[in-house]
């Protein structure tokens, strides 16, 4: 049974980290000229520079002892090979067979997966490609301009943040829209904006009982029928779901529904069906180019030994933060615009994966688990929350992304941008001391008693880290080969913290208990039982809206 106590490789990381943990960057870059050499690798045109972290060769050597003690090897092969790693819900995890490009067989239950994933491949190249070329029309006739996501959760953020990410790509004429939110003005605000007789309408939903999605699909249908008549349906609404006798209740057509399969995991299932905007938005062939980027990262991840493998590598700095610095906190700024919604996407992937307390063999843990993420682009975050990343108390270890080159070269913009991404991760580091401040201050013909006054709040601490991530340009290639990456850097921390990664109990509790509040906001129910602040607030609310 895993627990840190009875681990050789983590009692050996608790005694290198009683030596090391003082121990600061600075001195180790100033002791070493190959370190950003050394601790660096590159995979095609991804760039990964992990020596800003807080580690040295003994450091690296016991986490990557404590990945072998903990199967890290043994597990990567279980997801590849379709094992039921998914405990909890007795399914295989096979997003890699969604963009496993080289067509080898993955067998779940004795059978192939990949001739049914080759199918729904097809289907998707048919179908976008007729939306984009005009010949799948709209009811009257007219070209299918707009595409609307109604999805939420997976159903979502992937295919929410992979379009926004390809925006350079997208057809000249086609606009995609997500609604996602429950609340009416996610509905409103689309509907507002589009013309029925150009809108396709995409309901994403894996189970197709998700509340929020079947009453959002019914809103736009409604809209759609009132528009333009039953008979239109057909033609402005497709499915993407494992579910088919619910897809055909909803009343859309089973033959404009795309299939994917229970082995793969909503926030992993933008490389299924789920991404069907992203295809009719940048045309199958980038679609494709994604798949493939995923699928280097993933024969990387399969492959590569430990001690050069990016995404295991990247896993185990999070775990020595996390686990023996008490870090409990990450961030990542993507320093591209086109790549602002990835926090936010991150954050369902690193926290409802790895959000857990319970091991594989039902005992609670007794050590940290998924850290919390947050992040934003960059610059603009850098004028927000970046004040507490240099002089707060708290430590948070930080992912910079920036691409090489940009769409969009407008006079020096880029190499502004890129100065600030560097600029940070030098200063998060290198930090200033007293000293150095006051005689910056002095240079700057300051009063000895002004230099008293702010040297220390001019001063900072430093030694703290970050991993900087360059690519080369943000194409969909590169776009697959990164979200591959923190996949599977998620799944190798959930191995070696023993938890499953793949299911998300945790978002159950709310959503039956909202079940049983409705009811009594609609007052058809009385008397439910709950503490005194839900009813007080229940009571407050209907009371304004009465
Ligand atoms: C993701 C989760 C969750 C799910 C949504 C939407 O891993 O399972 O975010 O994607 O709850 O579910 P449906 O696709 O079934 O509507």
């Amino acid at each position: 049974m895993f627990g840190k106590k009875n681990t050789k490789a983590w009692n050996q990381l608790e005694s290198v980290y009683k030596h090391f943990k003082d121990t600061q960057m600075r001195d180790l870059f100033a002791s070493d000229a190959n370190r950003a050499e050394k601790y660096s690798l590159q995979l095609e045109n991804m760039f990964v520079d992990y020596s800003k972290n807080r580690i040295d060769d003994e450091v690296m050597t016991s986490l990557f002892g404590l990945a072998r003690e903990r199967g890290v090897e043994e597990k990567i092969q279980d997801m590849f090979s379709g094992k039921k790693i998914n405990k909890t819900e007795n399914r295989a995890v096979l997003h890699i067979a969604l963009r496993n490009r080289q067509d080898t067989p993955i067998y779940v239950d004795g059978r192939d997966v990949m001739p049914q994933i080759n199918e729904t491949l097809e289907k998707i190249k048919d179908f976008s490609e007729k939306v984009r070329l005009g010949r799948f029309l709209g009811y009257t006739g007219k070209k299918l301009t707009n595409i609307v996501n109604i999805g939420i959760g997976g159903s979502d953020l992937g295919p929410f943040m992979a379009t926004e990410a390809l925006r350079p790509y997208w057809a000249k004429d086609i606009k995609c829209y997500f609604i996602s939110n429950i609340d009416g003005t996610s509905c409103a605000e689309v509907l507002n904006n589009i013309d029925p007789e150009t809108t396709l309408f995409i309901v994403a939903s894996k189970t197709f009982t998700t509340i929020e999605t079947l009453t959002n699909a019914k809103t736009c249908r409604k809209w759609l029928v009132d528009a333009l008549g039953e008979h239109a349906v057909s033609k402005h609404f497709v499915a993407l779901s494992t579910n088919k006798e619910e897809v055909e209740k909803f009343g859309i057509n089973p033959e404009n529904m795309f299939q994917f399969w229970d082995f793969v995991g909503g926030r992993y299932s933008m490389w299924s069906a789920i991404g069907l905007i992203i295809a009719i938005a940048v045309g199958y062939k980038n679609f494709e180019r994604m798949l493939e980027g995923a699928n280097a990262m993933d024969r990387h991840f399969a492959t590569a030994d430990l001690e050069h493998n990016i995404p295991v590598i990247l896993a185990l700095i999070g775990i020595w933060y996390n686990n023996f610095y008490d870090i409990h906190r990450y961030g990542v700024i993507p320093y591209d615009q086109y790549l602002q919604y990835l926090p936010a996407y991150l954050q369902q992937l690193d926290m409802e994966s790895n959000g857990k307390t319970v091991t594989l063999d039902g005992k609670y843990v007794d050590y940290a688990t998924g850290p919390v993420l947050f992040g934003g682009a960059g610059t603009n975050v850098q004028h927000s929350f970046f004040q507490l990343l240099h002089q707060g108390s708290e430590i948070v270890p930080i992912d910079f992304i920036i691409p090489a080159i940009s769409h969009n070269e407008i006079g020096n913009h880029h190499q502004i941008l890129v100065a600030n991404v560097l600029a940070q991760g030098e200063a998060l580091m290198q930090g200033k001391t007293e000293e150095e401040a006051a005689l910056e201050m002095q240079k700057a013909g300051k009063s000895e008693a002004e230099i008293n006054r702010l040297k220390k709040f001019k001063s900072f601490s430093g030694n703290r880290p970050s991993t900087t991530i360059v690519l080369r340009k943000l194409d969909p290639y590169t776009l697959g080969m990164l979200v591959a990456m923190y996949e599977h850097k998620v799944y190798t921390q959930g191995v070696i913290w023993n938890i499953n990664s793949f299911d998300q109990f945790g978002v159950e509790l709310g959503k039956k208990l909202a079940l049983n509040i409705l009811p009594e906001l609609e007052g058809t129910a009385f008397g439910v039982e709950h503490d005194s602040s839900t009813t007080g607030l229940i009571n407050h609310i209907k009371r304004i809206r009465k």
